[in-house]
Protein backbone atom coordinates (compact mmCIF):
# COMPACT_ATOMS: atom_id res chain seq x y z
CA UNK A 1 0.00 0.00 0.00
CA UNK A 2 2.75 2.37 1.15
CA UNK A 3 1.47 5.90 0.28
CA UNK A 4 -1.70 5.76 -1.74
CA UNK A 5 -4.35 8.70 -2.13
CA UNK A 6 -7.56 8.65 -2.46
CA UNK A 7 -10.58 10.53 -2.46
CA UNK A 8 -11.89 9.20 1.05
CA UNK A 9 -10.32 7.06 3.17
CA UNK A 10 -12.77 5.03 5.93
CA UNK A 11 -11.62 3.18 8.14
CA UNK A 12 -13.14 -0.03 9.83
CA UNK A 13 -15.48 -2.59 7.38
CA UNK A 14 -17.95 -3.49 9.70
CA UNK A 15 -21.39 -2.76 8.53
CA UNK A 16 -20.64 1.31 8.94
CA UNK A 17 -17.33 0.97 6.47
CA UNK A 18 -19.03 -1.30 4.30
CA UNK A 19 -21.92 0.76 3.54
CA UNK A 20 -19.75 3.83 3.40
CA UNK A 21 -17.89 2.48 0.50
CA UNK A 22 -20.68 1.27 -1.84
CA UNK A 23 -22.48 4.21 -1.68
CA UNK A 24 -18.96 6.56 -2.84
CA UNK A 25 -18.26 4.10 -5.48
CA UNK A 26 -21.69 5.18 -6.33
CA UNK A 27 -20.92 8.81 -6.23
CA UNK A 28 -18.21 7.62 -8.29
CA UNK A 29 -15.47 8.71 -5.75
CA UNK A 30 -12.39 6.70 -5.16
CA UNK A 31 -12.58 5.47 -1.76
CA UNK A 32 -10.05 2.83 0.27
CA UNK A 33 -11.47 1.13 3.67
CA UNK A 34 -8.74 0.28 6.13
CA UNK A 35 -9.73 -2.45 8.65
CA UNK A 36 -7.21 -4.16 11.31
CA UNK A 37 -9.23 -7.71 11.09
CA UNK A 38 -8.53 -9.91 8.56
CA UNK A 39 -12.31 -10.11 7.40
CA UNK A 40 -15.36 -7.98 7.28
CA UNK A 41 -18.47 -8.12 9.72
CA UNK A 42 -16.85 -5.70 12.57
CA UNK A 43 -18.63 -6.61 15.99
CA UNK A 44 -19.52 -9.63 14.33
CA UNK A 45 -15.66 -10.93 13.33
CA UNK A 46 -14.32 -9.74 16.72
CA UNK A 47 -17.66 -10.97 19.25
CA UNK A 48 -17.24 -14.98 18.14
CA UNK A 49 -18.19 -16.09 21.96
CA UNK A 50 -20.81 -18.72 22.31
CA UNK A 51 -23.74 -17.76 22.80
CA UNK A 52 -23.21 -14.44 20.47
CA UNK A 53 -26.39 -13.27 19.12
CA UNK A 54 -28.18 -10.04 18.24
CA UNK A 55 -30.70 -8.39 20.10
CA UNK A 56 -32.65 -6.88 17.63
CA UNK A 57 -34.96 -9.36 15.37
CA UNK A 58 -33.34 -10.71 11.98
CA UNK A 59 -35.98 -9.27 9.76
CA UNK A 60 -35.07 -5.58 11.08
CA UNK A 61 -31.51 -6.03 11.89
CA UNK A 62 -30.48 -5.81 8.29
CA UNK A 63 -29.39 -3.63 5.72
CA UNK A 64 -32.31 -1.69 3.83
CA UNK A 65 -30.87 -0.17 1.08
CA UNK A 66 -30.61 -2.86 -1.21
CA UNK A 67 -34.41 -4.28 -2.20
CA UNK A 68 -33.24 -7.71 -4.08
CA UNK A 69 -30.72 -8.30 -0.87
CA UNK A 70 -33.60 -8.12 1.58
CA UNK A 71 -35.63 -10.35 -0.25
CA UNK A 72 -33.20 -12.95 -1.04
CA UNK A 73 -31.33 -13.78 2.43
CA UNK A 74 -33.23 -15.55 4.51
CA UNK A 75 -32.44 -15.87 8.46
CA UNK A 76 -33.11 -19.15 9.90
CA UNK A 77 -33.93 -17.56 13.26
CA UNK A 78 -36.06 -15.26 15.53
CA UNK A 79 -32.96 -13.33 16.12
CA UNK A 80 -29.70 -13.89 14.42
CA UNK A 81 -26.81 -16.10 15.83
CA UNK A 82 -23.34 -14.34 15.58
CA UNK A 83 -21.99 -17.27 12.47
CA UNK A 84 -25.07 -16.14 11.13
CA UNK A 85 -24.75 -12.51 11.01
CA UNK A 86 -20.69 -12.30 9.93
CA UNK A 87 -22.06 -14.67 6.93
CA UNK A 88 -24.54 -12.06 5.89
CA UNK A 89 -22.11 -9.59 6.03
CA UNK A 90 -19.71 -11.77 4.00
CA UNK A 91 -22.32 -12.12 1.48
CA UNK A 92 -22.99 -8.45 1.28
CA UNK A 93 -19.46 -8.13 0.59
CA UNK A 94 -19.51 -10.42 -1.98
CA UNK A 95 -22.57 -9.29 -3.81
CA UNK A 96 -20.75 -5.51 -3.55
CA UNK A 97 -17.69 -6.59 -4.07
CA UNK A 98 -16.10 -4.51 -1.88
CA UNK A 99 -13.07 -6.45 -0.77
CA UNK A 100 -10.93 -5.02 -3.76
CA UNK A 101 -11.04 -1.35 -1.84
CA UNK A 102 -10.57 -2.79 1.56
CA UNK A 103 -6.81 -3.46 2.87
CA UNK A 104 -7.35 -5.51 5.70
CA UNK A 105 -5.16 -6.50 8.70
CA UNK A 106 -4.45 -2.75 8.52
CA UNK A 107 -4.44 -1.05 11.65
CA UNK A 108 -4.89 2.74 11.69
CA UNK A 109 -2.59 4.15 14.09
CA UNK A 110 -2.91 8.34 13.40
CA UNK A 111 -4.83 11.08 10.86
CA UNK A 112 -4.08 14.67 10.70
CA UNK A 113 -5.12 17.34 8.97
CA UNK A 114 -3.34 19.30 6.33
CA UNK A 115 -4.85 22.54 6.51
CA UNK A 116 -2.99 24.17 3.11
CA UNK A 117 -4.33 21.05 0.99
CA UNK A 118 -7.66 20.68 3.12
CA UNK A 119 -6.29 16.60 3.37
CA UNK A 120 -6.34 14.08 5.99
CA UNK A 121 -3.57 11.72 6.30
CA UNK A 122 -4.30 7.95 7.69
CA UNK A 123 -1.06 6.49 8.87
CA UNK A 124 -1.08 2.67 9.86
CA UNK A 125 0.78 0.77 12.13
CA UNK A 126 3.25 -0.93 9.41
CA UNK A 127 4.06 2.55 8.65
CA UNK A 128 2.12 2.99 5.64
CA UNK A 129 -0.41 5.97 4.78
CA UNK A 130 -3.83 7.22 2.91
CA UNK A 131 -3.58 10.99 1.66
CA UNK A 132 -7.60 11.78 0.84
CA UNK A 133 -9.86 14.87 1.10
CA UNK A 134 -12.24 13.10 3.68
CA UNK A 135 -11.96 10.84 6.28
CA UNK A 136 -14.69 8.90 7.78
CA UNK A 137 -14.00 7.12 11.09
CA UNK A 138 -16.56 3.91 10.68
CA UNK A 139 -14.35 2.13 14.03
CA UNK A 140 -17.53 1.49 15.92
CA UNK A 141 -18.73 2.57 19.62
CA UNK A 142 -17.93 -1.14 21.02
CA UNK A 143 -14.77 -2.19 18.96
CA UNK A 144 -11.80 -1.37 21.93
CA UNK A 145 -12.30 -4.43 24.34
CA UNK A 146 -11.23 -3.64 27.85
CA UNK A 147 -9.56 -6.07 29.76
CA UNK A 148 -8.91 -4.51 33.74
CA UNK A 149 -5.59 -4.76 34.74
CA UNK A 150 -6.08 -7.35 37.27
CA UNK A 151 -3.05 -8.01 39.62
CA UNK A 152 -1.36 -11.24 39.25
CA UNK A 153 -2.82 -11.75 35.82
CA UNK A 154 0.53 -12.55 34.13
CA UNK A 155 1.42 -15.54 36.88
CA UNK A 156 -1.88 -17.66 35.27
CA UNK A 157 -1.20 -20.84 34.57
CA UNK A 158 -4.01 -22.06 32.42
CA UNK A 159 -5.56 -19.28 29.13
CA UNK A 160 -7.52 -16.41 29.26
CA UNK A 161 -9.75 -15.40 26.36
CA UNK A 162 -11.67 -11.97 26.14
CA UNK A 163 -15.28 -11.77 24.80
CA UNK A 164 -14.69 -8.88 21.83
CA UNK A 165 -11.54 -11.21 20.80
CA UNK A 166 -12.58 -14.05 20.61
CA UNK A 167 -10.18 -17.26 18.43
CA UNK A 168 -11.52 -18.08 15.50
CA UNK A 169 -10.93 -21.65 16.15
CA UNK A 170 -13.28 -21.46 19.02
CA UNK A 171 -12.64 -22.63 22.63
CA UNK A 172 -13.21 -26.15 23.90
CA UNK A 173 -14.25 -25.98 27.55
CA UNK A 174 -14.53 -29.89 28.18
CA UNK A 175 -13.41 -31.08 31.23
CA UNK A 176 -12.33 -27.48 32.32
CA UNK A 177 -12.63 -25.36 35.64
CA UNK A 178 -13.72 -22.68 33.87
CA UNK A 179 -13.92 -18.46 35.49
CA UNK A 180 -16.35 -16.15 33.80
CA UNK A 181 -15.87 -12.15 35.21
CA UNK A 182 -18.35 -9.78 34.50
CA UNK A 183 -22.15 -10.26 34.18
CA UNK A 184 -22.98 -7.79 31.16
CA UNK A 185 -24.95 -8.68 27.56
CA UNK A 186 -22.17 -10.83 26.70
CA UNK A 187 -21.16 -12.78 29.56
CA UNK A 188 -24.94 -13.58 29.90
CA UNK A 189 -25.70 -14.82 26.56
CA UNK A 190 -21.83 -16.87 27.01
CA UNK A 191 -22.47 -18.18 30.90
CA UNK A 192 -25.73 -20.57 29.38
CA UNK A 193 -23.52 -21.98 26.87
CA UNK A 194 -20.49 -22.29 28.72
CA UNK A 195 -21.97 -24.42 31.84
CA UNK A 196 -22.97 -27.18 29.56
CA UNK A 197 -19.82 -28.08 27.92
CA UNK A 198 -17.43 -26.81 31.05
CA UNK A 199 -16.86 -29.33 34.31
CA UNK A 200 -16.74 -26.41 36.83
CA UNK A 201 -17.57 -22.84 35.89
CA UNK A 202 -17.38 -20.03 38.39
CA UNK A 203 -19.00 -16.60 37.51
CA UNK A 204 -17.79 -13.38 39.19
CA UNK A 205 -20.32 -10.62 39.37
CA UNK A 206 -19.90 -7.41 40.36
CA UNK A 207 -23.20 -5.54 39.34
CA UNK A 208 -26.27 -7.95 38.40
CA UNK A 209 -28.09 -7.17 35.28
CA UNK A 210 -31.70 -7.19 34.35
CA UNK A 211 -31.43 -9.73 31.50
CA UNK A 212 -35.06 -10.70 29.83
CA UNK A 213 -35.63 -14.11 28.00
CA UNK A 214 -35.28 -14.19 23.98
CA UNK A 215 -37.63 -16.66 23.49
CA UNK A 216 -35.34 -17.11 20.52
CA UNK A 217 -36.65 -20.44 17.91
CA UNK A 218 -36.58 -20.35 14.07
CA UNK A 219 -37.82 -18.19 11.76
CA UNK A 220 -41.63 -18.23 11.45
CA UNK A 221 -42.67 -18.67 7.34
CA UNK A 222 -45.31 -16.39 8.03
CA UNK A 223 -43.99 -13.65 10.04
CA UNK A 224 -40.96 -13.75 7.72
CA UNK A 225 -43.22 -13.70 4.53
CA UNK A 226 -45.27 -10.25 6.57
CA UNK A 227 -42.15 -8.93 6.32
CA UNK A 228 -41.22 -9.44 2.88
CA UNK A 229 -44.23 -8.57 1.19
CA UNK A 230 -43.73 -4.90 2.57
CA UNK A 231 -40.32 -4.52 3.36
CA UNK A 232 -39.83 -1.03 2.04
CA UNK A 233 -42.48 0.36 3.94
CA UNK A 234 -42.28 -1.96 7.30
CA UNK A 235 -38.34 -0.16 6.62
CA UNK A 236 -39.78 3.01 6.32
CA UNK A 237 -41.36 3.19 9.84
CA UNK A 238 -38.54 1.64 11.73
CA UNK A 239 -36.61 4.59 10.47
CA UNK A 240 -39.39 7.01 12.02
CA UNK A 241 -39.53 5.11 15.13
CA UNK A 242 -37.70 5.61 18.87
CA UNK A 243 -35.39 3.19 18.46
CA UNK A 244 -35.16 2.38 14.97
CA UNK A 245 -37.12 -0.76 15.73
CA UNK A 246 -40.90 -1.56 15.11
CA UNK A 247 -41.73 -3.03 18.55
CA UNK A 248 -45.08 -1.97 19.55
CA UNK A 249 -44.48 0.53 22.17
CA UNK A 250 -47.89 0.64 24.34
CA UNK A 251 -48.62 4.12 24.52
CA UNK A 252 -49.35 4.69 27.78
CA UNK A 253 -47.87 5.43 31.83
CA UNK A 254 -47.28 1.97 33.53
CA UNK A 255 -49.07 3.63 36.56
CA UNK A 256 -52.09 4.27 34.41
CA UNK A 257 -53.17 1.33 34.28
CA UNK A 258 -54.35 -1.36 37.62
CA UNK A 259 -52.11 -3.72 39.14
CA UNK A 260 -54.07 -6.41 37.35
CA UNK A 261 -53.72 -4.58 34.31
CA UNK A 262 -49.83 -3.88 34.48
CA UNK A 263 -49.24 -7.20 35.20
CA UNK A 264 -50.86 -8.91 32.27
CA UNK A 265 -48.93 -6.53 29.94
CA UNK A 266 -45.66 -7.53 31.38
CA UNK A 267 -46.33 -11.01 31.77
CA UNK A 268 -46.68 -10.65 27.66
CA UNK A 269 -44.16 -8.83 26.87
CA UNK A 270 -41.88 -11.52 29.37
CA UNK A 271 -43.66 -14.46 27.20
CA UNK A 272 -43.28 -12.91 24.10
CA UNK A 273 -39.18 -12.34 24.50
CA UNK A 274 -36.85 -9.70 23.76
CA UNK A 275 -35.95 -5.83 25.08
CA UNK A 276 -39.63 -4.60 23.50
CA UNK A 277 -40.13 -6.03 27.45
CA UNK A 278 -38.94 -1.94 27.91
CA UNK A 279 -41.68 -0.73 25.58
CA UNK A 280 -44.62 -2.50 28.13
CA UNK A 281 -45.23 1.56 28.97
CA UNK A 282 -44.44 4.49 27.31
CA UNK A 283 -42.62 5.94 30.78
CA UNK A 284 -40.71 3.25 31.85
CA UNK A 285 -37.39 5.41 31.24
CA UNK A 286 -38.40 8.72 32.74
CA UNK A 287 -40.30 7.68 35.79
CA UNK A 288 -38.64 5.72 38.76
CA UNK A 289 -42.02 5.03 40.12
CA UNK A 290 -43.07 2.76 36.45
CA UNK A 291 -39.90 2.05 36.09
CA UNK A 292 -40.22 0.56 39.47
CA UNK A 293 -43.19 -1.42 38.82
CA UNK A 294 -40.97 -2.99 35.77
CA UNK A 295 -37.94 -3.81 37.79
CA UNK A 296 -39.80 -5.60 40.65
CA UNK A 297 -42.06 -7.58 37.91
CA UNK A 298 -38.35 -9.11 36.69
CA UNK A 299 -36.85 -9.20 39.83
CA UNK A 300 -40.25 -11.59 40.84
CA UNK A 301 -39.03 -13.67 37.69
CA UNK A 302 -35.45 -14.05 38.67
CA UNK A 303 -36.50 -15.71 42.08
CA UNK A 304 -38.71 -18.11 40.91
CA UNK A 305 -35.95 -19.44 37.96
CA UNK A 306 -33.61 -20.01 40.63
CA UNK A 307 -33.80 -22.24 42.86
CA UNK A 308 -31.63 -21.21 46.00
CA UNK A 309 -32.68 -17.96 47.76
CA UNK A 310 -29.52 -17.27 48.52
CA UNK A 311 -28.00 -17.42 44.84
CA UNK A 312 -31.17 -15.45 44.01
CA UNK A 313 -30.57 -12.96 46.06
CA UNK A 314 -27.02 -12.14 44.67
CA UNK A 315 -28.51 -11.88 41.44
CA UNK A 316 -31.03 -9.57 41.99
CA UNK A 317 -30.42 -6.29 40.08
CA UNK A 318 -31.08 -2.91 43.05
CA UNK A 319 -28.17 -0.01 42.09
CA UNK A 320 -30.05 1.10 39.13
CA UNK A 321 -33.25 1.82 36.80
CA UNK A 322 -34.27 -0.86 34.96
CA UNK A 323 -33.29 -0.09 30.90
CA UNK A 324 -30.42 2.23 32.57
CA UNK A 325 -27.58 -0.24 32.04
CA UNK A 326 -28.59 -1.92 28.60
CA UNK A 327 -31.21 -4.44 29.05
CA UNK A 328 -29.04 -7.88 28.77
CA UNK A 329 -31.15 -10.50 26.77
CA UNK A 330 -30.67 -14.34 26.96
CA UNK A 331 -31.58 -17.94 26.70
CA UNK A 332 -31.93 -19.37 30.11
CA UNK A 333 -29.23 -17.28 31.74
CA UNK A 334 -31.03 -17.53 35.75
CA UNK A 335 -31.53 -20.92 35.21
CA UNK A 336 -28.23 -21.83 34.57
CA UNK A 337 -27.96 -21.17 38.29
CA UNK A 338 -29.56 -24.10 38.71
CA UNK A 339 -26.81 -26.43 37.66
CA UNK A 340 -24.46 -28.56 40.10
CA UNK A 341 -21.54 -27.36 38.36
CA UNK A 342 -22.41 -23.55 38.26
CA UNK A 343 -21.05 -20.96 41.15
CA UNK A 344 -21.92 -17.50 41.71
CA UNK A 345 -19.19 -15.46 43.76
CA UNK A 346 -20.63 -11.84 44.53
CA UNK A 347 -17.42 -9.54 44.12
CA UNK A 348 -19.11 -6.27 44.97
CA UNK A 349 -18.05 -5.98 48.78
CA UNK A 350 -14.90 -8.02 48.06
CA UNK A 351 -13.71 -7.32 45.20
CA UNK A 352 -11.33 -9.59 43.01
CA UNK A 353 -7.63 -9.41 44.78
CA UNK A 354 -5.67 -11.14 42.61
CA UNK A 355 -5.16 -13.75 40.16
CA UNK A 356 -2.75 -16.44 40.97
CA UNK A 357 -1.06 -19.22 38.83
CA UNK A 358 -4.58 -21.56 39.23
CA UNK A 359 -7.18 -19.30 39.70
CA UNK A 360 -8.77 -16.21 40.97
CA UNK A 361 -8.29 -14.88 44.88
CA UNK A 362 -11.81 -13.00 46.47
CA UNK A 363 -11.90 -12.57 50.08
CA UNK A 364 -8.72 -14.87 50.80
CA UNK A 365 -10.26 -17.91 49.03
CA UNK A 366 -8.52 -19.36 45.81
CA UNK A 367 -11.50 -19.93 43.00
CA UNK A 368 -9.23 -22.63 41.23
CA UNK A 369 -9.39 -21.96 37.05
CA UNK A 370 -7.95 -23.38 34.20
CA UNK A 371 -9.74 -20.95 31.80
CA UNK A 372 -10.35 -17.04 32.27
CA UNK A 373 -12.86 -15.40 30.52
CA UNK A 374 -13.18 -11.86 30.33
CA UNK A 375 -16.41 -10.50 29.58
CA UNK A 376 -15.76 -7.57 31.00
CA UNK A 377 -16.60 -5.10 27.84
CA UNK A 378 -15.37 -1.87 26.51
CA UNK A 379 -14.22 1.64 26.26
CA UNK A 380 -17.29 2.64 24.34
CA UNK A 381 -17.96 4.96 22.14
CA UNK A 382 -14.89 7.31 22.27
CA UNK A 383 -11.84 4.39 23.04
CA UNK A 384 -11.69 3.81 19.58
CA UNK A 385 -11.60 7.00 18.29
CA UNK A 386 -9.35 8.70 20.91
CA UNK A 387 -7.20 5.79 20.45
CA UNK A 388 -6.58 7.13 16.68
CA UNK A 389 -6.73 10.43 18.25
CA UNK A 390 -6.52 12.71 15.46
CA UNK A 391 -4.77 15.82 14.75
CA UNK A 392 -7.31 18.75 13.35
CA UNK A 393 -6.69 22.38 12.68
CA UNK A 394 -4.13 24.73 14.56
CA UNK A 395 -3.16 21.61 16.13
CA UNK A 396 -5.98 20.50 17.90
CA UNK A 397 -6.24 16.97 19.05
CA UNK A 398 -9.30 15.08 19.85
CA UNK A 399 -7.95 14.02 22.97
CA UNK A 400 -7.41 17.16 24.37
CA UNK A 401 -10.83 18.50 22.43
CA UNK A 402 -12.84 15.44 24.23
CA UNK A 403 -10.95 15.43 27.30
CA UNK A 404 -14.36 16.71 29.51
CA UNK A 405 -16.42 14.33 27.30
CA UNK A 406 -16.98 13.96 23.64
CA UNK A 407 -17.83 17.09 21.96
CA UNK A 408 -19.82 16.72 18.59
CA UNK A 409 -22.35 18.32 16.59
CA UNK A 410 -24.75 15.78 15.69
CA UNK A 411 -22.75 12.70 16.30
CA UNK A 412 -21.08 13.69 13.13
CA UNK A 413 -18.05 15.76 12.85
CA UNK A 414 -16.46 17.40 15.08
CA UNK A 415 -15.23 21.25 15.48
CA UNK A 416 -11.45 21.78 15.00
CA UNK A 417 -11.94 18.47 12.24
CA UNK A 418 -12.83 19.80 8.87
CA UNK A 419 -13.53 16.75 6.38
CA UNK A 420 -13.64 14.14 9.58
CA UNK A 421 -16.85 12.25 9.48
CA UNK A 422 -18.04 9.84 12.17
CA UNK A 423 -20.38 7.10 11.75
CA UNK A 424 -23.10 6.80 14.64
CA UNK A 425 -20.29 8.79 16.68
CA UNK A 426 -21.25 10.48 20.24
CA UNK A 427 -24.21 12.72 20.10
CA UNK A 428 -26.18 10.73 17.83
CA UNK A 429 -28.63 7.95 19.37
CA UNK A 430 -26.13 4.80 17.86
CA UNK A 431 -26.55 2.70 20.55
CA UNK A 432 -29.94 3.16 21.62
CA UNK A 433 -31.19 1.77 18.24
CA UNK A 434 -31.13 -0.79 15.96
CA UNK A 435 -27.44 0.30 14.73
CA UNK A 436 -28.17 -0.88 11.22
CA UNK A 437 -30.82 1.46 10.58
CA UNK A 438 -28.52 4.53 12.16
CA UNK A 439 -25.31 3.48 10.37
CA UNK A 440 -27.72 3.74 7.36
CA UNK A 441 -28.86 7.11 8.30
CA UNK A 442 -25.65 8.31 8.73
CA UNK A 443 -23.71 7.00 5.89
CA UNK A 444 -26.49 8.50 3.63
CA UNK A 445 -26.54 11.70 5.12
CA UNK A 446 -22.39 11.83 4.83
CA UNK A 447 -22.76 10.51 0.90
CA UNK A 448 -25.40 13.10 0.38
CA UNK A 449 -23.22 15.92 2.15
CA UNK A 450 -19.98 15.30 0.04
CA UNK A 451 -22.00 15.11 -2.98
CA UNK A 452 -23.19 18.34 -2.09
CA UNK A 453 -19.62 19.91 -1.43
CA UNK A 454 -18.01 17.84 -4.84
CA UNK A 455 -21.21 19.13 -7.00
CA UNK A 456 -20.72 22.76 -5.65
CA UNK A 457 -16.60 23.10 -5.71
CA UNK A 458 -16.79 22.64 -1.67
CA UNK A 459 -13.47 21.36 0.16
CA UNK A 460 -13.94 21.78 3.35
CA UNK A 461 -16.92 21.48 6.32
CA UNK A 462 -16.31 22.05 9.38
CA UNK A 463 -19.04 22.29 12.55
CA UNK A 464 -19.10 26.05 13.71
CA UNK A 465 -18.48 25.78 17.45
CA UNK A 466 -21.51 27.19 18.40
CA UNK A 467 -23.63 24.95 17.19
CA UNK A 468 -21.65 22.17 18.43
CA UNK A 469 -22.08 23.79 22.07
CA UNK A 470 -25.37 24.24 21.60
CA UNK A 471 -25.64 20.26 19.95
CA UNK A 472 -23.67 19.33 23.15
CA UNK A 473 -25.75 21.14 26.01
CA UNK A 474 -29.09 19.61 23.76
CA UNK A 475 -27.64 16.20 24.14
CA UNK A 476 -27.38 16.39 28.15
CA UNK A 477 -30.51 18.17 28.29
CA UNK A 478 -32.61 15.05 27.27
CA UNK A 479 -30.45 12.65 29.03
CA UNK A 480 -31.24 14.54 32.11
CA UNK A 481 -35.35 14.28 31.25
CA UNK A 482 -34.76 10.56 31.67
CA UNK A 483 -33.31 8.10 34.48
CA UNK A 484 -30.41 6.80 32.49
CA UNK A 485 -27.60 9.24 34.05
CA UNK A 486 -28.95 7.67 37.37
CA UNK A 487 -27.09 4.40 36.49
CA UNK A 488 -23.01 3.74 36.61
CA UNK A 489 -23.36 2.72 32.87
CA UNK A 490 -20.65 2.53 29.88
CA UNK A 491 -22.99 4.93 28.63
CA UNK A 492 -22.28 7.21 31.41
CA UNK A 493 -18.48 6.31 30.79
CA UNK A 494 -18.66 4.60 34.39
CA UNK A 495 -16.93 1.56 33.74
CA UNK A 496 -13.44 2.91 32.58
CA UNK A 497 -11.64 4.25 35.35
CA UNK A 498 -10.94 8.07 34.52
CA UNK A 499 -13.12 8.68 32.02
CA UNK A 500 -15.04 11.60 31.92
CA UNK A 501 -18.67 10.98 32.84
CA UNK A 502 -21.14 11.72 30.58
CA UNK A 503 -23.99 10.51 28.82
CA UNK A 504 -22.67 9.78 25.49
CA UNK A 505 -25.55 8.98 23.29
CA UNK A 506 -28.12 10.96 22.23
CA UNK A 507 -31.41 9.94 23.58
CA UNK A 508 -34.12 12.33 21.47
CA UNK A 509 -34.86 9.15 19.30
CA UNK A 510 -33.81 7.76 15.82
CA UNK A 511 -37.17 9.80 14.10
CA UNK A 512 -36.70 13.12 15.12
CA UNK A 513 -33.08 12.81 15.06
CA UNK A 514 -33.58 12.05 11.52
CA UNK A 515 -35.62 14.93 10.71
CA UNK A 516 -33.26 17.05 12.43
CA UNK A 517 -30.37 16.30 10.23
CA UNK A 518 -32.37 16.41 7.24
CA UNK A 519 -33.40 19.70 7.92
CA UNK A 520 -30.08 20.75 8.80
CA UNK A 521 -28.68 19.79 5.20
CA UNK A 522 -32.32 20.97 3.02
CA UNK A 523 -31.16 24.57 4.36
CA UNK A 524 -27.48 24.25 3.25
CA UNK A 525 -25.74 22.85 6.41
CA UNK A 526 -26.89 24.97 8.98
CA UNK A 527 -24.23 25.11 11.77
CA UNK A 528 -21.41 24.40 9.81
CA UNK A 529 -19.44 25.88 7.79
CA UNK A 530 -18.20 25.11 4.75
CA UNK A 531 -15.63 26.16 1.78
CA UNK A 532 -13.42 26.22 -1.49
CA UNK A 533 -10.37 26.19 -1.38
CA UNK A 534 -10.32 29.50 -2.98
CA UNK A 535 -12.41 30.97 -0.22
CA UNK A 536 -10.19 29.72 2.88
CA UNK A 537 -7.11 30.93 1.14
CA UNK A 538 -8.68 34.63 0.28
CA UNK A 539 -10.18 34.27 4.27
CA UNK A 540 -6.37 33.45 5.12
P1 LIG B 1 -18.02 -2.25 14.13
O1 LIG B 1 -18.82 -3.43 13.75
O2 LIG B 1 -17.48 -2.18 15.50
O3 LIG B 1 -16.84 -2.13 13.08
C1 LIG B 1 -15.79 -1.26 13.27
C2 LIG B 1 -14.58 -1.81 12.56
O4 LIG B 1 -13.54 -0.85 12.63
C3 LIG B 1 -14.05 -3.09 13.18
O5 LIG B 1 -13.98 -4.09 12.21
C4 LIG B 1 -12.68 -2.70 13.69
O6 LIG B 1 -11.75 -3.77 13.58
C5 LIG B 1 -12.33 -1.54 12.80
N1 LIG B 1 -11.38 -0.63 13.43
C6 LIG B 1 -11.54 0.07 14.58
N2 LIG B 1 -10.45 0.80 14.83
C7 LIG B 1 -9.57 0.54 13.83
C8 LIG B 1 -8.27 1.00 13.54
N3 LIG B 1 -7.61 1.85 14.34
N4 LIG B 1 -7.67 0.53 12.42
C9 LIG B 1 -8.31 -0.32 11.58
N5 LIG B 1 -9.54 -0.79 11.82
C10 LIG B 1 -10.17 -0.35 12.93
N6 LIG B 1 -26.31 -3.52 17.87
C11 LIG B 1 -27.61 -3.70 17.61
O7 LIG B 1 -28.25 -2.82 17.03
N7 LIG B 1 -28.25 -4.85 17.96
C12 LIG B 1 -27.60 -5.85 18.58
O8 LIG B 1 -28.19 -6.86 18.91
C13 LIG B 1 -26.23 -5.71 18.87
N8 LIG B 1 -25.52 -6.70 19.46
C14 LIG B 1 -24.21 -6.51 19.75
C15 LIG B 1 -23.52 -7.54 20.33
C16 LIG B 1 -22.18 -7.38 20.67
C17 LIG B 1 -21.41 -8.52 21.26
C18 LIG B 1 -21.56 -6.12 20.47
C19 LIG B 1 -20.13 -5.89 20.88
C20 LIG B 1 -22.26 -5.10 19.86
C21 LIG B 1 -23.57 -5.30 19.47
N9 LIG B 1 -24.29 -4.31 18.80
C22 LIG B 1 -25.62 -4.49 18.50
C23 LIG B 1 -23.64 -3.08 18.36
C24 LIG B 1 -22.82 -3.33 17.05
O9 LIG B 1 -21.55 -2.85 17.32
C25 LIG B 1 -23.50 -2.65 15.87
O10 LIG B 1 -24.78 -3.22 15.67
C26 LIG B 1 -22.76 -2.73 14.53
O11 LIG B 1 -22.31 -4.01 14.23
C27 LIG B 1 -21.66 -1.71 14.47
O12 LIG B 1 -21.13 -1.65 13.18
P2 LIG B 1 -19.98 -0.58 12.85
O13 LIG B 1 -19.55 -0.84 11.48
O14 LIG B 1 -20.45 0.77 13.21
O15 LIG B 1 -18.84 -0.91 13.90
O1 LIG C 1 -19.82 -5.42 28.53
P1 LIG C 1 -20.48 -4.68 29.80
P2 LIG C 1 -20.48 -6.49 27.57
N1 LIG C 1 -14.22 -6.71 38.36
O2 LIG C 1 -19.69 -3.44 30.00
C1 LIG C 1 -17.77 -6.40 34.72
C2 LIG C 1 -23.45 -4.91 23.46
N2 LIG C 1 -23.74 -6.34 23.48
O3 LIG C 1 -19.42 -6.94 26.61
O4 LIG C 1 -21.20 -3.60 35.86
C3 LIG C 1 -15.38 -7.36 38.21
O5 LIG C 1 -21.92 -4.54 29.66
C4 LIG C 1 -18.84 -5.35 34.79
O6 LIG C 1 -19.25 -5.12 36.11
P3 LIG C 1 -19.86 -3.66 36.53
C5 LIG C 1 -24.45 -4.22 24.36
O7 LIG C 1 -24.65 -2.92 23.90
C6 LIG C 1 -24.98 -6.76 23.11
O8 LIG C 1 -21.18 -7.50 28.31
O9 LIG C 1 -18.91 -2.65 35.96
N3 LIG C 1 -16.21 -7.19 37.19
C7 LIG C 1 -19.89 -5.98 33.89
O10 LIG C 1 -20.62 -6.94 34.58
C8 LIG C 1 -23.71 -4.27 25.68
O11 LIG C 1 -24.20 -3.40 26.65
C9 LIG C 1 -25.30 -8.08 23.18
O12 LIG C 1 -19.87 -3.68 37.96
C10 LIG C 1 -15.87 -6.30 36.26
C11 LIG C 1 -19.04 -6.65 32.81
O13 LIG C 1 -17.74 -6.81 33.36
C12 LIG C 1 -22.31 -3.97 25.23
O14 LIG C 1 -22.16 -4.68 24.00
C13 LIG C 1 -24.37 -9.00 23.62
C14 LIG C 1 -14.66 -5.57 36.33
C15 LIG C 1 -18.94 -5.83 31.55
O15 LIG C 1 -20.22 -5.69 30.99
C16 LIG C 1 -21.22 -4.38 26.21
O16 LIG C 1 -21.54 -5.65 26.77
C17 LIG C 1 -23.14 -8.55 23.98
C18 LIG C 1 -13.83 -5.80 37.45
N4 LIG C 1 -12.68 -5.14 37.60
C19 LIG C 1 -22.82 -7.22 23.92
N5 LIG C 1 -14.60 -4.77 35.24
C20 LIG C 1 -26.65 -8.53 22.82
O17 LIG C 1 -27.26 -9.31 23.50
C21 LIG C 1 -15.72 -4.97 34.52
N6 LIG C 1 -16.47 -5.90 35.14
C22 LIG C 1 -27.27 -7.96 21.69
Amino acid sequence: MANSTADVVIVGAGFGGMYMLHKLRGLGLKAIVLERATGVGGTWYWNRYPGARCDVESMQYSYSFDPQLQQEWNWSERFASQPEILSYANHVADRLDLRRDIRFETSVTSAAYDEASQRWTVGTEAGDTVTARFCVMATGCLSTSRQPDFPGLSRFKGKTYHTGHWPHEGVDFAGKRVAVIGTGSSAIQAIPVIAKQAALLTVFQRTPNFSIPTRNKPMDGEYEGWWKKDYPQHRAIARTQRAGIINSVNDQSALAVDDAERLRIYEERWSSGGTSFMASFNDLSVNKASNDTAANFVRGKIRAMVKDQAVADILLPHNHPIGTKRICVDSHYYETYNRANVRLVDVRKAPIETITANGVIVGGQEYAADIIVFATGFDAMTGTLVGINPHGRDGATLAEEWEAGPRTYLGLMSAQFPNLFMITGPGSPSVLSNMIVSIEQHVDWVTDCIGYMTSNGLTAIEPRRDAQDAWVEHVNEMAFKTLYPTANSWYMGANIPGKPQVFMPYIGGVGAYRVKCDEIAASGYTGFELNGSQARQAAE
